[in-house]
């Protein structure tokens, strides 16, 4: 079975439900970051200490889109990730890195800046760089929001799990304001059962 490591807001949230829209098995191995002692067990899989990680019998995996496009090759072919032949494969590929290396990575510098860093060093000149460059990619989601219901087009594909993820950081946790055409796609998204439930699973025993 595949183990998920991961934390309740964590990316692994991106992998549990790709996992719950795909129907595979899964269990989720809850991870405490903020634990003074670390879990060895979890540093003998990830010793960089991020989440998420996965365990699939020898294989072990860190980076969500990866562990996403991984699961999709694996056990696909899903409507999730189009053929690569298929017209809306250039969006599907750009939204599906877009989210993460993109907006994701970047949301994180205002957030650990605003919610972590000491009070002197919150307002700081990188964390005002990382949102304001956070405002400006936006506009690439907007204008495919302003055509199209999906990253990748009419259907919902990884793309989404990977932008909607990014969103619900910002606004939840990072302080950014969505526009209606955001929180339109983002309550889109999240309204869907594979998404409740993942939530659901990421959140059970805690
Ligand atoms: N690019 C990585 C980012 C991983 C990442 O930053 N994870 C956060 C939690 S969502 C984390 O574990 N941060 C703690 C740290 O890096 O020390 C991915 O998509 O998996």
């Amino acid at each position: 079975m595949i183990s998920v490591w991961g934390g309740q807001t964590s990316r692994s949230l991106r992998v549990v439900w790709l996992l719950e829209e795909m129907g595979l098995s899964y269990r989720v191995r809850h991870v405490d970051m903020l634990a003074a002692e670390k879990d060895p067990a979890w540093l003998a899989i990830n010793p960089g200490d991020f989440l998420p990680a996965i365990q699939d019998g020898d294989i072990t995996m860190v980076e969500s889109v990866a562990i996403m496009q991984y699961l999709m090759g694996r056990y696909g072919p899903t409507p999730l990730q189009p053929a690569p032949d298929d017209p809306t494969f250039p969006p599907y590929q750009q939204f599906l890195h877009m989210g993460e290396a993109g907006l994701a990575t970047l949301i994180m510098v205002p957030l650990v800046s605003g919610f972590i860093a000491p009070a002197a060093e919150r307002d700081n000149w990188g964390a005002r760089w990382a949102r304001e460059c956070v405002e400006r990619r936006r506009l690439l989601v907007r204008r495919q929001l302003a055509n199209a219901p999906y990253m990748a087009g009419d259907s919902f594909t990884a793309a989404d799990i990977s932008v909607a993820y990014a969103l619900r950081l910002a606004a939840n946790h990072a302080g950014f304001t969505l526009t209606d055409a955001e929180q339109a796609y983002l309550d889109r998204t999240t309204a869907r059962d594979g998404y409740k439930r993942a939530f659901d699973r990421s959140h059970e025993g805690l």
